[in-house]
């Protein structure tokens, strides 16, 4: 058995969804327990500093009544920038210690040492795709590649939170939830070769293709839940009929309509969907402070959906927030929106380069809260991390990364013919047309003997 633990297909069961209430997060609008003096907008995160509050004349001035305080009938604007650290949930600290929350214990109490380590190895694993990917990408086997790099915790803790029948959206850096839902990380490496669509069966995996069009899966994941819904697989009380889907997006997604539009849909349909925001703070250089005046998850609650800010960083955070948005998804409570507050580590993709618009020091404040070290900190305390079972995964590691650099090198050329393969299920009047086109398109390069002419001669 692999180090990585409970296999894909049998994560541990969700527990039903807790009548206790969290507390009122900053930026909540619901009255708070103790003062409604709002935290002052902070960089205590190590980004930018964070959007400077309305200033009078703006949208705060025109909601308060002539008193001073807020107008009747008038919400009041959230409170916090969106870099804000308070109101995430968190069970593990960066050094590793654990810490109680009153809501979210209760979803990670099961977990054995064995699952904190099948949730380690995952991590370490993924890590290890990444850096073979990108080396791949540098020598020229691969035309791009988007790191998960930083944002492991927020998708192993969250896709190790799935059940078998869950269906997954993913945007185009989420290898750690493909990994954890049985898709070889080899094919993933089909899309970034250029050698395939997608790569892996969406129906088998209940992981759907990456997708490239910012936000856009959001609403295909919206549409995919209102017809779970509709097939009455929400709601039975049948763990292994009830169904919840996921969409993963980043932070720039949520400037996109697509994103606005499926929490619409998901609302006023109470939709099984967990909308689930990885912010990285980044949307390639345009950082979470342009997009946004006050936290990502704040939006949610406007659309009359719940909403969760939670520590990216922090695995079994993620698992706990994410397994009662999917419990309540499944029992028909409707949708959640998580946002998983982490950072990229890494660049944009292999086009990237970060230094041109961040700072060192913020990505080293980052590097101190890697989220693979704070687990294997935790692991540790606990004499749960013994030297064979990390040797074992240093071997299982290093395998792994021999395995990448053999397949993807020893991956096919296809037809340039085939790219019009799978476009529809069933024959399309439109697709054959631009495959005809293309084939004249390609037959105009042959010279009068039939053959391909040399290089550059036709130029
Ligand atoms: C509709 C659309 N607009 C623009 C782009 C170009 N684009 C590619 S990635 C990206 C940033 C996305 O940022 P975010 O949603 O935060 O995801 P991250 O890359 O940080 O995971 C943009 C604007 C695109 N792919 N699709
Ligand atoms: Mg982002």
């Amino acid at each position: 058995m692999s180090s990585s633990g409970f296999s894909p297909a049998d994560p541990p069961a969700a527990r039903p969804v807790p009548s206790a209430t969290a507390p009122a997060a900053p930026w909540s609008v619901r009255p708070q327990a103790a003062s409604t003096t709002p935290p002052a907008p902070t960089d205590t995160l190590g980004g930018p500093a964070a959007a400077p509050a309305p200033t009078p004349g703006g949208g705060a001035a025109a909601l308060s009544s002539s008193a001073g305080g807020p107008a009747v009938g008038v919400l009041p604007p959230v409170e916090g920038g969106p870099l804000a650290d308070e109101g995430l949930v968190q069970l593990l600290t960066p050094t590793g210690e654990r810490v109680a929350h009153p809501v979210y214990d209760q979803y990670v109490a099961d977990l054995t040492d064995d699952d904190l380590r099948a949730m380690y190895a995952d991590m370490v694993l993924v890590r290890r795709f990444d850096t073979e990917a990108t080396a791949l990408q540098r020598q020229g086997e691969l035309a791009l590649f988007a790191q998960a790099l930083g944002q492991e915790a927020a998708q192993i803790g969250s896709g190790r939170a799935l059940r078998p029948q869950d269906h997954v959206f993913p945007s185009y850096r989420e290898h750690g939830v493909a990994h954890v839902r049985g898709v070889e990380l080899t094919d993933v490496l089909r899309l970034f070769r250029g050698v395939d669509h997608g790569g892996w069966d969406p129906v088998a995996h209940g992981f759907h293709l990456y997708t490239l069009v910012i936000g856009s899966h959001a609403l295909h994941a919206t549409g995919y839940a209102m017809g779970v819904q509709r097939d009455g697989l929400v709601g039975t009380g049948d763990d292994e009929r009830d169904t919840a889907v996921v969409a993963y997006f980043g932070d720039g997604a949520t400037s996109q309509g697509d994103v606005s539009e499926s929490l619409v849909f998901a609302a006023v349909n109470q939709a099984p969907v967990v909308l689930f925001c990885q912010n990285n703070q980044w949307a390639i250089s345009e950082p979470t402070t342009r997009q946004a005046s006050a936290p990502l998850a704040a939006r949610a609650p406007g659309f009359g959906i719940p909403a969760v800010r939670v520590d990216g960083n922090d695995v079994l955070a993620s698992y706990a927030v994410t397994a009662q948005a999917l419990a309540r998804a499944r029992s028909g409570g409707g949708p959640t929106f998580v946002e998983a507050f982490t950072y990229r580590m890494g660049a944009h993709t292999t086009s990237d380069d970060p230094s041109r618009y961040r700072s060192s020091e913020q990505e080293e404040h980052w590097r101190r809260r890697d989220p693979i070290e704070r687990l294997r900190l935790h692991l540790e305390a606990r004499g749960a991390l013994p030297d064979e079972f990390v040797a074992g995964l240093t071997a299982e590691a290093d395998a792994l990364g021999e395995h990448i650099r053999e397949t993807v090198r020893s991956m096919g050329h296809p037809s340039s013919a085939s790219m019009f393969e799978h476009v529809y299920a069933t024959p399309h009047a439109g697709v054959e047309a631009d495959r005809a086109w293309f084939e004249r398109y390609e037959t105009s390069f042959l010279d009068q003997t039939g053959h391909a002419p040399q290089e550059g001669s036709h130029r």
